[in-house]
């Protein structure tokens, strides 16, 4: 497992210099989607590709950007599902973007994650890791190493609210359920880039993130393997938790690997809150 960190690490330095010096702009390439790709993120994706097909233990990548997964040691033991650069049309606004790595065993099921990692690059470069000995948070030094800097744990409640979707294809329930956060004090906190805003909620030690099902996005708009699952699994290790309105976000399949699903990540309180008002959907 250190080895794919340590590529991660060196996968995030030579994006982290794309993101600052190189061209922003379209390609003229859709991803499995349907999304035009920017050519950071077929650079990103190529830079992570590179890096992990010299690691023998890893059996298999799965792309945010690829339409199908892509083969590399019959031997490994890992399978990784990966956005190589999740939010990326805010780099042109200049908002911090990130990477996300899930490492599976087996398959592609939520629980076939044995570990996940994320990148944030903003004024800071960051890498998240959640495994067996919990949410480990370090920092990009002057000497482009990545330093220790705490453990990360959320509280049951925090203040954030992070509401994703289109607010005018928000279900009834949904729309109160937000409304219901504010009243009670949350204040709104959301960049657009899923990796900024739940690493602002696990910094500041709580609060609740949703992408809902939306009247033109039913299944929510966030991948299980590359974004959702990667998430849940920090979240819970973290002392949160994550769901789909009813379902641990983990104990959900994954049928073709580009599968959305609503999805919400938060502090305990904050998922029951979201438990309650789905109960009746
Ligand atoms: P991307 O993988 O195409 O960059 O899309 C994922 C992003 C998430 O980071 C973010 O939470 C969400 O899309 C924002 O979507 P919306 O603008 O619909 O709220
Ligand atoms: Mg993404």
């Amino acid at each position: 497992m250190l080895e794919i960190y340590d590529a991660i690490q060196r996968s995030a330095l030579k994006i982290q210099d794309i993101i600052a010096f190189e061209d922003s702009g379209y390609s003229e390439n859709q991803n499995a989607t349907g999304d035009t790709q920017l050519e950071l993120d077929i650079q990103s994706d190529k830079i992570i590709e590179k890096e992990f097909s010299k690691i023998s233990s890893i059996k298999e990548l799965a792309s945010e950007e690829k339409e199908l997964p892509c083969p590399l040691n019959k031997n490994g033991k890992y399978l990784i599902g990966y956005d190589p650069l999740d939010g990326s049309s805010l780099a042109d606004v200049n908002l911090s973007v990130g990477s996300i790595f899930g490492i599976y065993e087996n398959g592609y099921d939520g629980n076939d994650l044995k570990a996940a990692v994320y990148v944030v690059y903003g004024p800071r470069v960051e890498m998240v890791t959640a495994d067996e000995n919990g949410v480990r948070m370090y920092r990009l030094g002057k000497d482009k190493r990545f330093h220790f800097v705490k453990e990360l744990k959320l509280n049951d409640k925090g203040k954030l609210n992070s509401p994703g979707g289109t607010q005018k294809n928000w279900k009834t329930n949904h729309k109160k359920l937000v409304e219901s956060f504010f009243e009670n004090g949350y204040r709104l906190r959301y960049s657009g880039g899923m990796v900024p805003d739940l690493h602002q909620i696990l910094i500041k030690g709580g609060g609740i993130f949703s992408y809902p099902a939306t009247t033109d996005l039913p299944k929510g708009k966030l991948r299980k393997i590359f974004e959702v699952f990667p998430f849940a699994f920090v979240y819970e290790k973290a002392g949160g938790a994550a769901i789909d309105g009813a379902t641990r976000l983990l104990d959900l399949k994954c049928e073709q690997i580009h599968d959305t699903t609503p999805c919400f990540f938060g502090s305990k309180e904050e998922i029951k809150k979201v438990r309650s008002s789905y109960a009746y959907d």
